[in-house]
Parts: C-alpha cells; sequence; structure tokens
C-alpha cells in the first residue's frame, strides 16, 4: 500500500470507529499490548470497511533477526525441559483460550472478515489442536527395532529440533499459528511467528495468552515470538540458518520462493499452498445433504479458505437438478456485515480480491462457461471501502486454464462427467492436490475414489465437502500444495529430528552385514 492509498483513521461514531474500538477493547480484555508504531508502520485494514483502524510497527530485519537469536537462546532451556511440563503450558494456552475465545474470535472477525460462528471456529481449532498436543507431550515416543547382532539394541530417539519459524496467511490468521506450535512447544521446540500483515492483531492477542501460560509456569517469553513486517521480516526468516523447520501457508508462488532458500541452506520447509478442491458428485448421491455440503465449502468464508470448494464434477444424469438446487441456495444466501446475526457471507480481505474474482469470471464466460447466479459485488451498508460479493456459480463446458487456477474467492465451477474414470481425470488435472471429495451412496465408487487410483489430494472425502477438516488428522496437500503435512497424526514428526542408536551390550564387536575386519 503506498502512502497515497492509506485509508484515514476512522472518525469515532462511523463504522470503522466502532471496530478500532471494539478491537481495542478486545486486546485489552485479552491483556494484549498494541506497541506504539512511530514513524510508518503496518496499517490494520479491516475488510469491514476498507479503512485502517489502527496502525502496528512494522519489523525489518534487524528486529527478526532479534527475535530469532532470542528463540534459539531460549531453545537451550527449553529443549530440556521435560515433554509433559511442556505440555501443561500447551493446556493453560488452551485454558486461556476457551476463556477469551469470544474476545479472540471477534479480533479474526474485524481482520480477517469472518462469520461470527466460523471465527468461533476457528478459535476451538487452536483449543482442539492444544487437547491434542497435551496429549502428544506424554506419547511422542520412538520404536525399537530388531538388531541383526547379538547383545545389541536398535533404536530411534526424537529430539527437539530448534527454532520453528511460522508464516501464516489471513484467512486462518490464528489457527494454523497454533497448529504449528502447539506441536512445535510439546516437541521442545521455539517459535518465531510472522502473521500476514493483514491480521496482526489477532496475531498478537494469541502470543499474549501463550506467553501469560510461559511466564505463569516460569518459562522465558522468547520461547514464542511475534514479529509483525511485510516481504522483508519474511525473508529474512527463511533465510536465517537458525531457523530449523519453516512452515509455511500462502500461495503456490510463495512456496516456490521460499522452498529453494531454505533447502540451500539446509533446513527443512513444511508448506501448505494454494487447492483446487472438487468434489465428484455421483448419481446415486443424497442430492439433499451434498447440497449442504457443497454450499458451505465453496460459499463459506467467502471461498477463502485453502480448502474451499472450486470445482464440481457432476455426473450428467443429475447436473442439471443439483445445478437447479445450488441456483435457489445460492440466490438466497445473505452477504453482509460478518458479525450480524444471519449473515453467511462476509467480505473477501480486500477490493484486488473483488477485482480478481470478477476478472476470472469474465475469463470463464469467454471460455464458454455461463454464470448461473451470483458473481456480483455488493454493496453494504456503510461500508463503502469493503469488497463484498455474491458467491458464483458458474457451468463450464470444459476444464480450462482459469477452472485450473486457484482463485481466492467464492466461485464454483461446475463440469460434467459420464463414467467415474473421466470424474477422476478431470479431478487430478489441476497442478493442486490438497482436498476432494466424493457424494455418492455406492461402495465401489466411494472406495475406488479414495484409493490410489482416485484423488491425488492429501485429503479424500466422502460425503462431506473438502472444508473444515479436524485437527486430529494430517492437514495438508500434494502437488503445488507443497507436499507438507500440519496438525494430527504424526505431523509432530517434522517438528522433531530423529536419531537411530544402536547399543552394544555384549563383550563382541561383530560388524553389521557379516563383515570381517582382521
Ligand atoms: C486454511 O484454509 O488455510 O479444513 C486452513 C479447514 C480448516 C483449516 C483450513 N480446518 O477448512
Amino acid at each position: 500500500m503506498t502512502t497515497t492509498d492509506t485509508p484515514t483513521t476512522p472518525a469515532a461514531g462511523t463504522l470503522g470507529g466502532e471496530l478500532r474500538d471494539a478491537a481495542l477493547a478486545a486486546l485489552s480484555r485479552i491483556g494484549a499490548e498494541v506497541p506504539a508504531a512511530g514513524d510508518g508502520g503496518l496499517p490494520v485494514v479491516s475488510p469491514l470497511t476498507g479503512e485502517a483502524l489502527l496502525t502496528v510497527p512494522e519489523a525489518g530485519r534487524a528486529e527478526v533477526d532479534a527475535a530469532i537469536s532470542a528463540a534459539a537462546e531460549a531453545f537451550r532451556t527449553w529443549r530440556s525441559v521435560p515433554g509433559p511440563v511442556r505440555g501443561g503450558v500447551v493446556r493453560r494456552l488452551g485454558e486461556l483460550l476457551t476463556e477469551h475465545k469470544a474476545d479472540l474470535a471477534e479480533l479474526v472477525t474485524i481482520e480477517a472478515g469472518k462469520i461470527t460462528s466460523e471465527a468461533l471456529g476457528e478459535v476451538q481449532e487452536m483449543i482442539d489442536v492444544c487437547d491434542y498436543a497435551v496429549g502428544l507431550s506424554r506419547s511422542l515416543g520412538g520404536r525399537t527395532m530388531p538388531s541383526e547382532r547379538p547383545g545389541h539394541r536398535l533404536m530411534e530417539q526424537w529430539h527437539p529440533l530448534g527454532v520453528v519459524g511460522v508464516v501464516s496467511a489471513f484467512n486462518f490468521p490464528v489457527a494454523v499459528w497454533s497448529w504449528n506450535t502447539a506441536v512445535a512447544l510439546v516437541c521442545g521446540d521455539t517459535v518465531v511467528w510472522k502473521p500476514s500483515e493483514k491480521t496482526p492483531l489477532s496475531a498478537l492477542a494469541s502470543n499474549a495468552l501463550l506467553r501469560r501460560a510461559l511466564v505463569e509456569a516460569g518459562f522465558p517469553e522468547a520461547v514464542s515470538t511475534v514479529v509483525l513486517g511485510a516481504r522483508e521480516a519474511g525473508e529474512a526468516l527463511v533465510a536465517d540458518r537458525q531457523v530449523a523447520l519453516l512452515s509455511a501457508t500462502g500461495s503456490e508462488r510463495m512456496g516456490q520462493q521460499v522452498a529453494p532458500v531454505v533447502a540451500g541452506r539446509g533446513g527443512r520447509y513444511l508448506l501448505e499452498l494454494g487447492g483446487n478442491n472438487a468434489a465428484v458428485v455421483a448419481p446415486s448421491a443424497d442430492l439433499d445433504l451434498a447440497v449442504r455440503g457443497i454450499v458451505f465449502a465453496a460459499a463459506g468464508t467467502a471461498g477463502q479458505r485453502c480448502t474451499s470448494l472450486r470445482r464440481l464434477i457432476v455426473h450428467s444424469s443429475v447436473v442439471d437438478d443439483l445445478v437447479g438446487r445450488l441456483r435457489s441456495v445460492y440466490a438466497g444466501l445473505p452477504v453482509g456485515d460478518p458479525r450480524a446475526d444471519g449473515t453467511l457471507v462476509g467480505p473477501l480481505t480486500d477490493a484486488g480480491a473483488r477485482a480478481r474474482m470478477l476478472a476470472a469470471l469474465e475469463e470463464a464466460r469467454a471460455d464458454g462457461g455461463t454464470v448461473v447466479v451470483g458473481g456480483e459485488a455488493v454493496d453494504v451498508d456503510g461500508a463503502p471501502g469493503a469488497a463484498y460479493v455474491s458467491p458464483a456459480l458458474v457451468r463450464m463446458p470444459a476444464q480450462t486454464d482459469v477452472v485450473r487456477r486457484e482463485t481466492f474467492a467464492p466461485i464454483l465451477y461446475v463440469l460434467t462427467y459420464d463414467t467415474l474414470e473421466e470424474a477422476i481425470e478431470l479431478h487430478n488435472d489441476v497442478p493442486q492436490g490438497l482436498s476432494s471429495a466424493i457424494f455418492t451412496l455406492d461402495v465401489r465408487e466411494a472406495e475406488t475414489f479414495l484409493s490410489e487410483v482416485g484423488s491425488d489430494c492429501g485429503i479424500v472425502n466422502v460425503n462431506i465437502g473438502t472444508s473444515g477438516a479436524e485437527i486430529g488428522g494430517a492437514f495438508g496437500g500434494e502437488k503445488s500444495t507443497g507436499g507438507g503435512r500440519e496438525s494430527g497424526s504424526d505431523s509432530w514428526k517434522q517438528y522433531m529430528r530423529r536419531v537411530t542408536n544402536t547399543v552394544n551390550y555384549s563383550t563382541e564387536l561383530p560388524l553389521a552385514q557379516g563383515v570381517n575386519f582382521g
């Protein structure tokens, strides 16, 4: 944003003034301080009005370097704290999040534009992952394997890795940090977090709660730090050799830039990049259930989840029926202030996102597509600078380039198929591989879609939509989505280093593979 188009601070009595006061009140209840910005700084723009509510200081390279060094120093203590004691800090974080669930959700709504129910759901996801990590803190374990040599033990241990850098996106401004941080902390790692520059207040609030839990238990605050900044701050985190694991969520382009730098310095990366998620709707599908699943996945969060449903691949025998039902639901979707009761679709993050949505719809039309419903800018009272839209349903004659790209907005492209093989072919013929679904009551179709010849995604569902995953599973995807896995299952392994140990408790020194050495 240049100085000339920086929105002015909203006046009292306006919607912007009300949002600023609400944000400051929520921060104060949480006990989070917003440092004074001085000259320059990052404007905190709410998508509800498109205005800057306040300004926060921007960290440059020096501040990021200092945060990383402090985290590396804190790691020297934290790594030797017993796992279950580290788990106690994460348990306390979960309690504090429960206590301040509504406060943090309010900040998420103000900065990310989520409707209240989804914002509360995001904080619940943080509480859930804390629970999960507390359990892990008593169960992280290595294996013992049979040694080929008598009197020898072959085993593995998992040790803390070091500093974990977290780069997160605006659309899940707090949950994605918590997936990484709750797990990293019980694994004995320390964390430096660069949140999206669009959501600094939610980040300061989340980290203030964690720091309270750390201090109460007598641990250094530097176990977890937030650095507010833009590109330069992110680049500093990516390039620093002290950052053992860089976990980044964002665009496919961002991932392509980050991966070679981290790999080149011998670091690890965990990438959660774009998705272009599809659902196959088979002839046997329960269409009532499918419609509910499809609308939440495609229009929920205004299409701004990496798991949002973007493509529908529908059997030709049910496509007209399904499109008809979706058209009537879409026509009645309440778009507006995400804090209002009954709103289901809040704003897009900014005017640029809306322009990209409208351009994608133009391209779809030029490719022979028909916009069945939606796809228009929506004016909301008191918020002329905001970017509200009506979710679009678009029938496409083929899977053209615009369909194969991720547009981060509520556009659902409808394609048709006749055989399941054809549906799977279309499904997998995109660069991304995050989440997928099939709606069917036919066990053969469901199992084929789940099998090695089915969906090529990291998340494959049956009779539920593509979004809204639980934290207990590993979250992430293949191909240009980046290959990382976060949150549940054995994702924790990425946050630790594996050590293979061979212990000889015999009086002989037999060599492996039967080698005789004199
Ligand atoms: C994201 O959009 O970056 O599965 C994460 C979901 C949420 C997480 C989405 N639990 O939709």
